[in-house]
């Protein structure tokens, strides 16, 4: 309940369907790399923050809505608990070189919530990392020295291709592109 705060409209008037912000907001979290995080997580994470920065509490829960104080007290008490239980340490990141111009190694298996780091260790050769459809989304131009990563949250299989080199035919077969004579492509299988 937030009373006497706006309300996001829709551009008509009428208020944002909450489901629709939570499904954009799905997309983007996906669409960037991060790890999970709900939308509402955020609301979480707004009074944590202000604890922190030792707005005391008596306003805080008037902010947020969480109330009577000893509730919103044993609310936040709580988050820390499973925060601090949480597992800590990601996988450290699996690294795919770019020399000349596969991929190396062309395919990785990792564990769900691996952050895949791809180098160009090239001098003047400019790449891609391009997602072959499926379930992620990426399309990255990486230039001689400069990396690019990502952090594969969920299980599945992940077909991608440098996009100035290579691409994938519809049946998923990976072709050099005309003129070059080395293929392109790679998988991340997640598990
Ligand atoms: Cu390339």
């Amino acid at each position: 309940m937030c009373r006497g705060f706006l309300v996001p409209d829709s551009g008509d008037g009428s208020p944002v369907n909450p489901d629709s912000m939570s499904s954009a907001w799905r997309f983007l979290v996906i669409r960037s790399g991060l790890p999970h995080v709900r939308f509402h997580d955020l609301r979480h994470m707004t009074p944590a923050t202000w604890v922190a920065m030792r707005i005391v509490v008596i306003k805080v829960h008037h902010l947020t809505g969480h109330y009577p104080p000893d509730v919103f007290a044993a609310v936040l008490v709580a988050s820390f608990v499973v925060l601090v239980s949480a597992p800590s340490a990601q996988a450290s990141p699996v690294k795919v070189k770019i020399v000349n111009f596969p991929f190396k190694p062309a395919d990785v298996s990792i564990s769900k919530g691996t952050n895949v780091v791809w180098k160009n260790g090239t001098s003047a050769t400019t790449h891609s990392v391009t997602a072959y459809k499926g379930p992620w989304s990426k399309d990255t131009t990486v230039f001689a020295g400069s990396t690019t990563s990502f952090t594969f949250i969920s299980m599945g299989t992940f077909k991608y291709f440098c996009r100035f080199h290579a691409h994938i035919t519809p049946s998923g077969r990976c072709v050099a592109n005309t003129g070059i004579s080395t293929r392109m492509c790679g998988t991340v299988v997640a598990h």
